[in-house]
């Protein structure tokens, strides 16, 4: 049985107790990435609408987030949007290719002194309102998330301009202009604060921060540039008793210094065991993960073997959302989708 199939109280669903740490009925599973290019339905619409238009448009984005949980009893909803779509809103300017490249990338400290406040009625309203109109219109009264970029990985995509592999202008910035970085990393910590604040207030349950690029930094580097700005964003969010939550892409050598973040959940990559992460964190803090992407491309038999060691891993501590442990990827076989998430559901 999925979360809120019986009742209509979305504050108890699986996914919000499993955030909290409380027991829960089955293990709850949603996936990164849920919405998008593996899913037929979205191929459909993205061939006549491109991205940013439907980022842009209420009713577009709230179905296109809607779309995975009519398939799958997933547990959770996740806002379609962009980790760099407030970023447009605070006047930068970039678009999608489908990745996003920043025209003229911030690496001054005039052009960080020139960023404005982000004011999320005014400069992203089209994103509460589709917030307010999936509410509305979510199925199984399904909690939704409300997300944003954690500032270091909004760091990277602003100072290179580009994704790349190594990050390199961004990594030498920290190094070469720390004090530029420092009031950068706090100006975007400051503008996702208002950002994930506004969310919750148009009807997100709860606040995740993507530290996709935190592999790119050593620890000493983590734990001065890019940790105090997630802090700082978490303690502007903590008031609004949402459940707040953070995932490193590549963090395994950085979960001893997470585990001190007043955060409720941390979510991971596949490279280290939950069992070692749940050690390493200790047991104030849920986790989230962390299957490989590419197990979802193994025959049936393989996939719920990958999924049962994820499981045994995570333990039966409460405290647990099952994820993958990063992006779905574009070709994946939906039925594959949804061949874990029941064997997650059967699997308690
Ligand atoms: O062609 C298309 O349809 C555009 C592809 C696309 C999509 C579907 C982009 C461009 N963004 C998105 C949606 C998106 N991005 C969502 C909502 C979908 C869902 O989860 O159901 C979310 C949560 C994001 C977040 C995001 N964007 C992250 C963090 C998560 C992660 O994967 O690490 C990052 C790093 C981005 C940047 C970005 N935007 C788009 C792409 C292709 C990328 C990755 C670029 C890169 O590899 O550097």
């Amino acid at each position: 049985m999925s979360a809120g199939t019986t009742d209509t109280h979305a504050p108890q669903s699986a996914f919000l107790a499993a955030c909290r740490r409380q027991s829960v009925p089955h293990r709850p599973i949603w996936i990164m990435r849920q919405a998008g290019r593996y899913l037929p339905e979205y191929r459909e619409l993205r061939s006549k609408v491109d991205f940013e238009t439907l980022t842009r448009t209420p009713e577009l984005a709230a179905e296109v987030t809607l779309q995975p949980l009519r398939r799958f009893e997933l547990d959770a909803a996740i806002l379609f949007s962009d980790i760099m779509t407030p970023l447009q809103g605070m006047g930068v300017k970039l678009t999608f290719e489908p990745a996003p490249v920043v025209s003229e990338p911030i690496r001054t400290a005039a052009q960080i002194a020139a960023l404005p406040p982000l004011e999320p009625a005014r400069d992203v309203p089209f994103v509460l309102e589709t917030i307010r109109q999936v509410r509305r219109g979510v199925p199984r009264a399904v909690p939704l998330i409300g997300f944003a970029g954690a500032p270091f990985t909004l760091l990277c995509y602003l100072v290179c301009g580009r994704p790349s592999k190594e990050f390199a202008p961004a990594r030498t910035f920290l190094y070469a202009q720390p004090g530029d970085a420092e009031r950068l990393l706090t100006h975007l910590a400051d503008a996702m604060a208002a950002y994930l604040a506004a969310q919750a207030a148009a009807g997100a349950q709860a606040l995740m921060l993507f530290e996709s690029w935190a592999g790119l930094l050593g620890v000493r580097e983590f734990a001065r540039f890019a940790l105090p700005a997630v802090r700082r964003t978490l303690a502007a969010l903590r008031p609004l008793g949402v459940p707040l939550i953070y995932y490193l892409n590549q963090g395994s050598a950085l979960m001893d210094t997470v585990a001190g973040l007043d955060v409720d959940v941390v979510g991971v990559d596949w490279r280290a065991p939950l069992s070692v992460v749940r050690r390493v964190l200790g047991p104030g803090k849920a986790v989230q993960g962390n299957l490989d992407p590419a197990a979802l491309f193994a025959p049936p038999a393989e996939l719920a073997r990958a999924a049962a060691a994820v499981l045994a891993e995570a333990g039966s501590a409460p405290g647990h959302i099952f994820n993958l442990g990063h992006g779905i990827w574009p070709d994946t076989d939906p039925d594959a989708v949804a061949r874990l998430v029941d064997f997650v559901h059967e699997h308690p």
